[in-house]
């Protein structure tokens, strides 16, 4: 059993679930955020703090790692979870869609992606059976499948040659993974904001019986109501039993609505990437620590957070450790919001288990609205 992949129902309330995923590593509740921990740190974090917060699961990148240190060394030095000191589970996503955003030139043809690295120009090639290669050696325990996500907005003829190209690319990943105990691919649906392509593309994959189905090509420059509609228009086509995993979302608000729509899991960087921006995530909104309000404001960040980070600092010593460009600036407002991320991840699991998601969420937003704004 322990060395099985298994997701399991504990409750539910209208569309949204709670449950958890036990595999051999250990158990992801869900709703999950997933810190992204790119190249092997969840930046400005220890990875036990990371823990200590809630995270169950970290991401790492196959597209950072396969360039720096490069997959066949993090193999030799015994994997992912021993070279950045985190035992527990790690998702990785598989590289096109980092490859689309930060890759010089890059050419998609049927066989895979050719792309140059943002680092020092070399040339790369990535097939869905090298990204499954890869992220093996890495020693990922859930895996993505190589897609092509479109930035929206596209034109339905684009959007559906790369829906097309990324199922077909789902099934050599699907052959190239095979049968690992313990361990799993998840395919992606695709389609951008094409109802009738995001259908065909959620039963194309459900056919190949895989273990949990991403929902990418979202949140890339449609308005949050076009991203709703389409987990709605997927979710009746995604098997109840698998999880569902929304790529790169989001907000806190993204976030709470896609849970209410029936999503399980998250990752997202902005938690870590606006808290070495100045920006904090808390029950009153976000703020900005760079504003001159906060000069004097001895108020801590977020009063009712049990997180040190949140507690235990005067919103104007933040505010100079920003001004200053200092280093534990970035520390505090990360580590403030992943615990406010964790800690929204635990309120949402406690309110479907005890159906009252609906009476959270209106508590939840009120708070949101005392902030800055
Ligand atoms: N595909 C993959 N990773 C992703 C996305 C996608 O579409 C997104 C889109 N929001 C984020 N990360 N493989």
């Amino acid at each position: 059993m322990a060395d099985e992949f298994m997701f399991t129902l504990t409750g539910t309330d209208g569309a949204a679930r709670t449950g958890e995923i036990r595999m051999p590593r250990g158990v992801i509740r869900t709703p999950a955020f997933m810190p992204v921990g790119t190249a092997g740190t969840v930046k400005a974090m220890y990875p036990d703090q990371v823990k200590v917060l809630g995270a169950d699961v970290v991401l790492g990148n196959t597209y950072h790692l396969m360039l720096r240190p490069g997959a066949e060394r993090v193999a030799r030095l015994g994997g992912l979870h021993a070279f950045m000191n985190w035992p527990y589970p790690i998702l990785t996503d598989s590289g096109g869609f980092q490859v689309m955003s930060l890759a010089g030139l890059r050419k998609i043809e049927e066989s895979g992606v050719t792309f140059q690295s943002h680092i020092d120009g070399s040339r790369h090639v990535l097939t869905p059976e090298r990204s499954i290669e890869i992220q093996g050696l890495l020693g990922s325990d859930i895996q993505m499948q190589l897609d092509e996500c479109v930035k929206l907005p596209a034109s339905e003829e684009v959007v559906a040659k790369a829906m097309h190209l990324s199922l077909r690319w789902a099934e050599r990943c699907r052959i190239a993974f095979g049968e690992q105990p313990g361990k799993a691919m998840f395919g992606i649906v695709q389609g951008g904001d094409v109802p009738h392509l995001r259908v065909e593309s959620a039963r194309e994959l459900v056919g190949l019986d895989l273990k949990g189905y991403g929902i990418g090509g979202l949140a890339v420059g449609e308005p949050q109501h076009v991203m709703l509609s389409m987990i709605e228009s997927v979710e009746p086509h995604l098997p109840r039993e698998k999880p569902r995993y929304l790529m790169g979302v989001g907000t806190p608000d993204d976030i709470v609505e896609a849970v209410r729509r029936g999503v399980d899991m998250f990752d997202c960087v902005m938690p870590t990437r606006a808290g070495r921006h100045g920006m904090a995530y808390t029950r009153a909104g976000r703020l900005n620590l760079k504003n001159a309000r906060y000069a004097e404001d001895l108020s801590p960040l977020d009063p009712e957070s049990t997180c040190p980070a949140s507690n235990g600092y005067s919103r104007a010593y933040l505010h100079h450790l920003v001004r200053a460009n200092e280093i534990l600036a970035m520390m505090l407002l990360t580590w403030n919001n992943l615990a406010y991320y964790q800690d929204l991840m635990a309120g949402l699991r406690k309110a479907i288990r005890e159906e009252r998601l609906e009476d959270f969420i209106a508590q939840t937003k009120e708070g949101w609205e005392k902030g800055e704004r």
